[in-house]
C-alpha cells in the first residue's frame, strides 16, 4: 500500500479523498492555489505544497507544478479527483512516466474511452446496446444525409472529443443537417481541437441512469448498481438517486453486465462509472464512460456500505477487489442534492462570505463538504459547496428525509441552490418517481 498520496484538487472531494487516506493509514499532501491557503484540505493534510496563483490554469491545472510538489514530497501517487486533471490522459502518463502512480485507469483506457468514436466501436463489438448511428467518423455533409435518412430524423451530432453534453447538435430535418454538420465539425475543431464527429438517433426524453463500476489490476470487474441523474440543468447534474425507481433487478442486472463488459472491453481497473440512456420501453443504451471518480459517488456508497475511494486507492495500489459481484447488496435508497453558491432559480455564481452556517445532522445524513462558518467561497472555481446526501428504507422515506434536512441546513451571506432542492422535492411529479432529463424544462414551464 502506498504511504503517501497527493491530492490534485480542492474543495470537497479533497476532503473526501483525505479522509479515505487517513483511515488506510497513508500520509496525504494537499496542493493549493495562494486564494485556498484557509481552504480545509491544506488545514486536513499531513503537509501542503502552494502550486501558484488563483486561476486554475495556473494552479490546479498546472502539470509541472503538481508533478514537482510530488517529487518534492516523495508521494508516490496522485489523486485527481474529478474536473481539472482528472480526464487528462497526457497528464495520466507523465504520471506513469515519472514513477507516480496515477489514482485512476491507465492512460491508454482513458483514451480509448475519452475519444467517443473509439469507445463506439470497442461497444459493438462487445455487443454492449448502442443507438443506431455511424461506426466511423462522418467526412462529409453527403455522407451524413445518406446516415440521418437511413436512421431516421430526429438525430444527434457529436464531437468524437465532446463528452458531458458538450458539442452536441440534435437535428431535427434534411434541411437543417448541412449548416448542423458544419457548425458541428468547426465547435468541434475549436473547442476539442479534434473536428472528428459521429451521428446517432436522437433518443427524446431519455432517462440518464450511470452504472457504477470497481476494477483492479487482476482482471476483476464489478458493478455497484445505477444512479438516475435525470434531474440536469444545460448538462449539470443537481439530484441523483439510487436505485432508480424504474429498474427491475432484472434490468439493474442486464445493465450492469452490460457495463462490465463495457470496462473489461478498454482493461479498465479503477473506479469508473458508464452512462447509458434509458427509453420509455425500458431499453437503454451506451452513451460514454467516464473514467473518474464523480461527483455524485456517495448515493452508491450509502446503498452499497462501500468505500468506493478507498477501494479505487487499493486498486491502484495493485491490491485485489475485496468484493464479488455476489457480495454487493442493494440496500434501501440515497438521494443525493448539490447545493451551489449560485441564485436559486436563476443559477448565477454566487460568491461571497457565509455569515452563518449550521449543518443537518441525524440517522441517515450525511454531508461532504469544504465550507465552513466565515468561509469566503471564491469566484475563481466551480460553486459546488456542499453535498447534502440522505439514506432510507424508501424512496419516499429518503425524500422526507431530505426535505427534513434541507430545512435544517442554515447558509447565510450567500444564495444557494437550497430552496430550489425543496421545490423539486415537493413536486408531485418527482414524489411520483416520472423523472427524465427534460423535467426541469418542464418544471420551469409550470
Ligand atoms: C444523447 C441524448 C439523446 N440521444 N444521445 C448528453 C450528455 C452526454 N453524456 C450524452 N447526452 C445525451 N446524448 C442521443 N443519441 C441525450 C443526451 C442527454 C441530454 C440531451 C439534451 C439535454 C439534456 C440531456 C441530458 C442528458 C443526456
Amino acid at each position: 500500500m502506498f504511504h503517501k498520496i497527493l491530492i490534485a484538487n480542492r474543495g470537497e472531494i479533497a476532503l473526501r479523498i483525505i479522509r479515505a487516506c487517513k483511515e488506510l493509514g497513508i500520509k496525504t499532501v494537499a496542493v493549493y492555489s495562494t486564494a485556498d491557503s484557509n481552504s480545509l484540505h491544506v488545514k486536513l493534510a499531513d503537509e501542503s505544497v502552494c502550486i501558484g496563483p488563483p486561476s486554475s490554469l495556473q494552479s490546479y491545472l498546472n502539470i509541472n507544478a503538481i508533478i514537482s510538489a510530488a517529487e518534492l514530497t516523495d508521494a508516490e501517487a496522485i489523486h485527481p479527483g474529478y474536473g481539472f486533471l482528472a480526464e487528462n490522459a497526457a497528464f495520466a502518463e507523465i504520471c506513469e512516466n515519472c514513477g507516480i502512480t496515477f489514482i485512476g485507469p491507465s492512460s491508454e483506457s482513458m483514451r480509448l474511452m475519452g475519444d467517443k468514436i473509439s469507445a463506439r466501436q470497442a461497444m459493438i463489438k462487445e455487443k454492449v446496446p448502442i443507438l443506431p448511428g455511424t461506426e466511423d467518423a462522418v467526412q462529409d455533409v453527403n455522407e451524413a444525409i445518406k446516415i440521418a435518412k437511413k436512421i431516421g430524423f430526429p438525430v444527434i451530432i457529436k464531437a468524437s472529443a465532446g463528452g458531458g453534453g458538450r458539442g452536441m447538435k440534435i437535428v431535427h430535418s434534411p434541411a437543417a443537417l448541412p449548416n448542423a454538420f458544419a457548425t458541428a465539425r468547426a465547435e468541434a475543431q475549436a473547442g476539442f481541437g479534434n473536428p472528428e464527429v459521429y451521428i446517432e438517433k436522437y433518443c427524446q426524453q431519455p432517462r440518464h441512469v450511470e452504472i457504477q463500476i470497481l476494477g483492479d489490476k487482476h482482471g476483476n470487474v464489478i458493478h455497484l448498481g445505477e444512479r438516475d441523474c435525470s434531474i440536469q440543468r444545460r448538462h449539470q447534474k443537481l439530484i441523483e438517486e439510487s436505485p432508480c425507481s424504474v429498474l427491475t433487478p432484472q434490468l439493474r442486472a442486464e445493465m450492469g453486465d452490460a457495463a462490465v463488459r463495457a470496462a473489461k472491453s478498454v482493461n479498465y481497473n479503477s473506479a469508473g462509472t458508464i452512462e447509458f440512456l434509458l427509453d420509455s420501453d425500458d431499453k437503454f443504451y451506451f452513451m460514454e464512460m467516464n473514467t473518474r471518480i464523480q461527483v455524485e459517488h456517495p448515493v452508491t456508497e450509502m446503498v452499497t456500505g462501500i468505500d468506493i475511494i478507498r477501494e479505487q486507492i487499493r486498486s491502484a495500489a495493485g491490491l485485489k477487489l475485496r468484493y464479488k459481484q455476489s457480495d454487493v447488496k442493494i440496500r434501501g435508497h440515497a438521494i443525493e442534492c448539490r447545493i451551489n453558491a449560485e441564485d436559486p432559480f436563476k443559477f448565477t455564481p454566487c460568491p461571497g462570505k457565509i455569515t452563518s452556517y449550521h449543518t443537518p445532522g441525524g440517522l441517515g445524513v450525511r454531508v461532504d463538504s469544504f465550507v465552513y462558518d466565515q468561509y469566503t467561497v471564491l469566484p475563481y472555481y466551480d460553486s459546488l459547496i456542499s453535498k447534502l446526501i440522505v439514506h432510507a428504507d424508501t424512496r419516499e422515506d429518503a425524500i422526507r428525509r431530505m426535505l427534513r434536512a434541507l430545512d435544517e441546513y442554515i447558509i447565510e451571506g450567500i444564495k444557494t441552490t437550497i430552496p430550489f432542492h425543496k421545490r423539486i422535492l415537493s413536486n408531485k411529479d418527482f414524489i411520483e418517481g416520472h423523472l427524465d432529463t427534460g423535467f426541469l424544462e418542464r418544471m420551469v414551464l409550470e
